[in-house]
């Protein structure tokens, strides 16, 4: 554990193991660190903790290179340390991307030293913790020769924490962990999430919902304002956010806020928030300039507008770029950048045109430093979704792709989904934008001002992530996210053997890992397409938790004749806002991958598949496949009772038991609503009917 309250995750730095042992301490009992910037305060904190717990030792950190011992690592800029300068050309690691490093092992005046270089101090971070994993994971580090540099520029964790009563939407792991009554009063529990996102290369955090006006619950006891919380961007708070962006700064990692598109009226003293007016621009470049003088480094604003009753340029008659461009202004001459959410709907029948139609004609029109956060499918983070037709229709526009790595809609802090898996299939997804192999990850790699948002996951609980197995999800997030080219198995692999260890124990959890979210499609969608037919009742009840399919029939369009959206051209015509040859193949019944095919759909619940299974049928299957999945994934948790420590076996068996019920649930309410409008009993007599 970090300290008695908290888990330590991925960053347990147990001993290593004896046939290593010998090397990692001949070659890294001894460091040479730089002095320079607050990063390697970071570096040789993290390589106390790290090096002292791997090698069982507590190591030696020198101010000079060490003498007369056989091995040592050197870490520092290209030009620092002479152990690095007289190695490595200085010209191969300036060329490397800001955040990339190299790690090599050279021979320094009779030494084997292990020479750890960047052009940039974050680097040094992101590659003392690399070389920190290899050790973890038991991986040779006598003849390195590392090049790394992160596919991504921008590599971003959102939350969607409130400050006010620090309730995190979409959180299942308690309380925020931001405390913002006590701030600028530091936690220690900050500095560590600090190294937790670090550790797998992330470089930025957004501290605060997006929803940054949030409608006040009635019988809450909040005073007589009729929203709910603060404005973080109020000048009486700024000296809050200044002191956390001192703790993520020492991790290379640059702080965000969201605001609301409406500040001037809401955190300000102006009447309007009209774009175009010169006194809204002034206004947030006073703004910008305040949060500067405070924190030099401030990554920028994100912003949610005409979206869920957030306020945006359509409430002043403006378009999208006029409304982030004068923010964006704003922040350009301190190097601050806006990522301006493409999540709008509501005017239409179907919400899942509409985020192309609102964007896609102002591709260009956008400032430099207008980064548009797309989410990865036009819904919403439904267990499958089809990749949004944005990616690649704006191609003079910066973009970022948005995922959730808080479950909402697959299990929330209690079902066992490992989500890399569907991330891989939307940054592999060839979206035929420069003619074939145009995948996502190529349209996000390599420009600064693009990259990767995820939702976040972590609470004040003490495993951070309500379930033991979830923190997969933020460790595979930051991997995927430096590298879009790693394997969902090798990212849970790594994981796993951090976290539990390896052995047998390992690959039963990274088994578990692989299988669990096609199981989660299954028994909350039937796999073939269909999807939001989740509870959401009530603002104050929502749950997006338990099945209740009746409360969406646009969504899922079943009648008595059949089910699904039809997304065609006689349709919505969402399938045509894909480029050639991915409309064709999803407009055709016949050639629309299966997975899909209700989302593009409206079928009779007896077309028949490829297979001669018909529709209902499949989603029969598909449904108790599912269930049967997760108890044979509870069933292989089990058998590791006293393979694991008892706490984090208990924690996660208790967890699957509820699992098990709930993906019953929904099997059972999806199967009984297919029964009912179709008429059609399952042909293998399974209840429930009705
Ligand atoms: C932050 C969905 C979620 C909301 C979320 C919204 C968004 O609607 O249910 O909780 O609001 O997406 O991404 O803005």
């Amino acid at each position: 554990m970090f300290d008695s309250e908290y888990d330590d995750c991925w960053l347990r730095y147990d001993r290593a193991e004896s046939d290593r042992l010998d090397t990692y301490r001949r070659l890294c009992t001894h460091a040479y660190v730089s002095d320079a910037g607050p990063e390697l305060v970071a570096v040789r904190e993290e390589l106390r903790r790290g090096l002292g717990g791997l090698l069982d030792r507590e190591p030696h950190l020198w101010h000079h290179p060490p003498r007369s011992v056989e091995g040592f690592l050197a870490i520092g800029g290209p030009e620092e340390l002479r152990p690095i300068s007289e190695t490595v050309d200085p010209e191969e690691v300036r060329a490397l991307d800001d955040d990339g490093f190299l790690i090599r092992s050279v021979e320094w005046e009779g030494s084997q030293c292990t020479v750890l270089t960047a052009p940039a101090d974050a680097g040094l971070v992101y590659g003392t913790f690399h070389l920190l994993r290899l050790m973890s994971l038991g991986e040779p580090i006598d003849d390195l020769d590392i090049v790394s540099e992160p596919a991504n520029a921008e590599r971003i964790v959102d939350h969607w924490d409130n400050p006010f009563r620090r309730k995190v939407e979409r959180g299942y792991a308690g309380p925020s962990i931001f405390d913002w009554e006590r701030l600028p009063d530091l936690d220690e529990r900050y500095a560590d999430y600090a190294r937790l996102l670090a550790s797998v290369g992330i470089n930025g955090i957004s501290v605060n919902n997006v929803n940054t006006r949030i409608p006040s619950r009635e019988g809450a006891n909040d005073a007589t304002s009729e929203w709910e919380g603060w404005q973080l961007i109020e000048s009486r708070n700024l000296e809050k956010i200044a002191a956390l962006a001192g703790v993520f700064r020492r991790y290379g990692i640059e702080l965000y806020l969201s605001v609301n598109f409406a500040s001037p009226v809401l955190a300000g003293d102006l009447d309007t928030a009209d774009p175009v007016e010169p006194e809204v621009a002034a206004w947030w470049e006073r703004k910008a300039t305040e949060v500067y003088d405070l924190i030099p480094d401030f990554g920028g604003f994100v912003v949610k507008a005409d979206s869920e009753g957030q306020l945006g340029p359509y409430d002043y008659d403006r378009d999208h770029a006029e409304g982030a461009n004068v923010i964006a202004e704003a922040l350009a001459p301190h190097g601050g950048r806006l990522w301006w959410r493409a999540f709008v709907y509501s005017e239409h029948d179907d919400r899942a045109v509409q985020a192309y139609e609102t964007f896609e004609p102002l591709d260009g029109e956008f400032a430099d430093n207008v980064t548009v956060q797309i989410k990865n499918g036009p819904i919403d983070f439904q267990p499958r979704e089809p990749v949004s037709t944005l990616f690649g229709a704006m191609p003079d526009t910066d973009l970022g792709c948005e995922l959730q790595i808080t479950g909402e809609y697959t299990g929330q802090g209690v079902h066992a989904c490992y989500l890399v898996p569907q991330w891989k299939e939307v940054l592999d997804f060839d979206t035929h934008a420069d003619g074939p192999d145009t995948p996502v990850k190529e349209l996000l790699a390599d420009r600064e001002g693009q990259g990767i948002t995820g939702v976040g996951i972590v609470g004040d609980d003490p495993n951070w992530f309500g379930h033991y197995l979830l923190g997969s999800n933020l460790y595979g997030f930051g991997r995927l996210a430096w590298d879009p080219d790693l394997g969902s198995e090798e990212i849970a692999d790594e994981w796993t053997r951090q976290t539990f260890g390896a052995g047998d124990a390992g690959e039963t959890i990274l088994e578990i890992l692989m299988e669990s979210w096609q199981a989660s499609i299954d028994y909350h969608t039937g796999g073939i397409g269909l999807m939001h037919m989740m509870y959401n009742g009530e603002a104050a009840l929502e749950n997006h938790y338990d099945p209740a399919p009746e409360e969406w029939p646009e969504y899922h369009g079943a009648t008595e004749e059949g089910i699904g959206y039809d997304r065609t051209a006689a349709g919505s015509g969402y399938a045509g806002q894909y480029r050639e040859p991915i409309a064709d193949r999803y407009e055709d019944p016949e050639t629309c991958p299966e997975e899909l095919l209700l989302f593009f759909h409206h079928l009779p619940w007896d077309h028949e598949l490829e297979d001669g299974t018909t529709v209902v049928q499949r989603l029969y299957d598909n449904c108790f496949s599912g269930v049967e999945a997760v108890e044979e994934l509870r069933d292989r948790w089990q058998g590791l009772e006293g393979e694991i420590d008892e706490r984090r076996y208990r924690h996660v068996a208790e967890r699957f038991d509820e699992h098990v019920l709930q993906a019953k649930r929904w099997r059972d309410t999806l199967c009984a609503f297919f029964y009912e409008h179709s008429g059609i009993e399952d042909e293998h007599g399974r209840p429930p009917a009705v």
